[in-house]
């Protein structure tokens, strides 16, 4: 990928980086870039297969890498992810397979939920990411639970619950915000606003100026981040992260992001969008953005960003390869995992 020189360059020296991301900055953003590129390549390739009627569907997460891929690099083991629509990158940087993964979206036997969900709603138990839900906002008052429920217990972790612009709009923010300011819990709020709840935009979705400016009202600080800026997201979350581990309550995080692919592979956006969208979204890349500022810091060469590229590429291919073609899950399977065994003895 060569860097687009219309894209709009990241705003720090490396001095800035180093006292927001550490003396380690250096490695930590090639890191991220690496997986932002993962990213990128498993979005593309899933999207082919799914016009060649490989995969039933598709949503891809374009555009909003650096939110994913910081908040995997920036969460804790003890940390609890309650993903929107787009955040299965966050589930892969936090340690789920790949291989695993691409199961899930050809909902085969190996599949951990034995196709029943749609493709792009994995579980990821071991890595604390919960099973997504289409159902729009719900996922919001369930992070707020769990969050409740660590409070309770005195565990460690903190529960991030993610959202849409469009799930603003939902009883469950109304009901998850007030609850965990109400009760002071280890919660952040983060809406991943790419600017579009499929045809509807955000002029049509609030009256507000941001989303962030919601969470005041509330009882909470609310921060809206450039969320193509891999830096800013980092920066941002580790702050409201580490609050959230002190106790000190929740906080709402708006990441507003470009929506650089349809809603899903069920979409035509350019019966919506206007024309000038996909320049804008371009000049946002997130990927992009960071490649550019990797090689004008001398971070990265041209060779080495082709490298990892093609590396990236080379993986999503091999674990689609060792995924496809395993059957689908046994008739059999319907009826396991539903009821957890009866341990009390007693008939029911
Ligand atoms: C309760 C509910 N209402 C409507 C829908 C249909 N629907 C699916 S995705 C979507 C838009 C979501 O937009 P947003 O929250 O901004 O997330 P994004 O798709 O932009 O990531 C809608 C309305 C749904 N799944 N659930």
């Amino acid at each position: 990928m060569s860097p687009d020189p219309s894209v709009v360059p990241l705003p720090y020296t490396a001095d800035d980086v180093a006292s927001l991301l550490g003396p380690d900055w250096p490695e930590l953003l090639r890191t991220g870039y690496r997986w932002m590129r993962l990213g990128r390549a498993l979005d593309s390739r899933m999207q082919g297969l799914q016009r060649q009627g490989r995969v039933g569907f598709y949503g891809a997460a374009t555009g909003q890498e650096a939110v994913n891929v910081a908040t995997g690099l920036a969460t804790l083991r003890d940390d609890w992810i309650f993903p929107g629509l787009r955040e299965q990158l966050v589930a892969l940087v936090r340690g789920h397979s790949l291989v695993t993964y691409a199961h899930h979206l050809f909902a085969d036997d190996r599949d951990p939920g034995r196709g029943r969900n749609m493709p792009c709603h994995p579980t990821a138990r071991e890595v604390q990411y919960v099973s997504m839900s289409s159902v729009i906002g719900t996922q919001i008052s369930q992070a707020v639970g769990l969050a409740y429920g660590l409070r309770q217990r005195a565990a460690p972790g903190v529960s991030l619950a993610f959202f849409g612009d469009g799930a603003t709009s939902s009883n469950d923010f109304h009901a998850g915000l007030n609850f965990a300011a109400v009760w002071h819990l280890p919660v952040l709020f983060c809406c991943a606003n790419n600017q579009w709840a499929i045809s509807v935009p955000t002029s049509r979705q609030t009256g507000a100026r941001t989303f962030a400016t919601k969470a005041a009202e509330y009882g909470m600080p609310g921060w809206s981040v450039d969320g193509t800026d891999i830096v800013a997201v980092w920066a941002a979350l580790r702050g409201s992260l580490a609050r959230a581990r002190e106790g000190r309550g929740p906080e709402m995080l708006e990441f507003v992001t470009y929506r650089m692919t349809p809603h899903s592979s069920s979409d035509d956006p350019s019966r919506y969008q206007p024309p000038d969208w996909s320049a804008r979204a371009l000049s946002h890349d997130p990927v992009a953005r960071l490649e550019a500022w990797l090689r004008t810091s001398g971070v990265l060469d041209p060779s080495g960003a082709e490298a990892i590229g093609r590396e990236c590429d080379a993986e999503v291919r091999s674990a689609v390869e060792a995924a496809e073609g395993t059957g689908p899950p046994l008739p059999a399977s319907l009826t396991e995992d539903v009821y957890a065994p009866d341990r009390s003895g007693s008939r029911r």
